[in-house]
């Protein structure tokens, strides 16, 4: 038996939520969660990005569950975790890659965010979380393991990050609220804080080059994040390895946060 023959998710159900195309981090942690053994089901956000998953999961099967989410509709979340429930009968696994701030709130003065810009960011990054949480609860009947991903922004200054700062400072304090009501089910909640990734949602973001250079210079590793090593924490954060680890943002930035200069 060779050592990729490890499964430690095998038998595992999953979803995840936030694949838009082969860049995604999404992506990097569902193909790490099937390595490892798990079962997925994905949603999409609109019909424009239907194909990009169609053709990637179907890598997985053609039997591969995709359905539709926008993640601010609650009828749509609804309908998502009733067909889990159908197909899977259980969930042990939710991966939640999802964010988004209108773009003109990522370029300007943070203290230009109007109020629905600040409203939106919130509701796609931090909000949805609790929404898919609350509904995965009653599925993850042997307990399970929930997902998602942050940024350094929430904690300093980035300049540009903006809003999305907030609603990741939002999203990581909602990990710890989460962790503390669904301990006692052995579920548990934790956030991977990914250094920068060149992802569809990175790309387009003035500077983002300079930024990858500046973590290459300055991050204790010297050196950028590959997609497969947040794989590989997503599948430590899913496995009984991490089954006393619950509330936690682990950063998988090649050192930079520990940085003072
Ligand atoms: O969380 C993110 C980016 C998320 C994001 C990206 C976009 C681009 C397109 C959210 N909303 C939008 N809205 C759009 O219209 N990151 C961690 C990547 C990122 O984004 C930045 C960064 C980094 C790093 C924006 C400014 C400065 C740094």
């Amino acid at each position: 038996m060779g050592i990729m023959d490890f499964k430690p998710l095998s038998g595992k159900l999953g979803v995840v939520f936030g694949v838009a195309n082969k860049h995604s981090i999404a992506w990097a942690i569902a193909q790490a969660w099937h390595d490892a053994g798990a079962k997925l089901a994905f949603t999409y956000q609109g019909e424009r990005l239907k194909e990009n998953i169609e053709e990637l999961a179907g890598a997985f099967g053609a039997d591969t569950l995709l359905m539709p989410c926008d993640v601010t509709h609650d009828e749509d979340l609804d309908a998502v975790f009733a067909r889990l429930k159908e197909s899977f009968g259980r969930l042990d696994l939710l991966l939640h890659s999802v964010a988004f701030a209108p773009r003109e709130a990522l370029e300007g003065r943070f203290l230009d965010t109007s109020r629905e810009a600040f409203r939106v960011a919130h509701d796609v990054s931090a909000y949805s979380l609790v929404a898919m949480a609350r509904r995965a609860t009653p599925l993850m009947t042997q307990g399970g393991s929930m997902v998602t991903m942050t940024y350094y922004g929430s904690v300093k200054v980035v300049p540009h990050y903006n809003v999305m700062g907030v609603a990741k400072a939002a999203l990581e304090a909602s990990v710890r609220y989460l962790a503390h009501d669904l301990g006692p089910k052995k579920i548990r909640v934790n956030a991977i804080s990914s250094g920068p990734m060149n992802t569809l949602a990175a790309r387009g973001i003035s500077g983002f080059t300079l930024m990858l250079k500046h973590y290459e210079e300055h991050a204790p590793l010297r050196r950028n994040v590959e997609p497969s090593e947040l794989g590989a924490t997503g599948v430590f954060l899913a496995s009984d390895g991490a089954a006393a680890v619950t509330g936690q943002v682990l950063y998988v930035d090649c050192g930079y946060e520990v940085m003072g200069m």
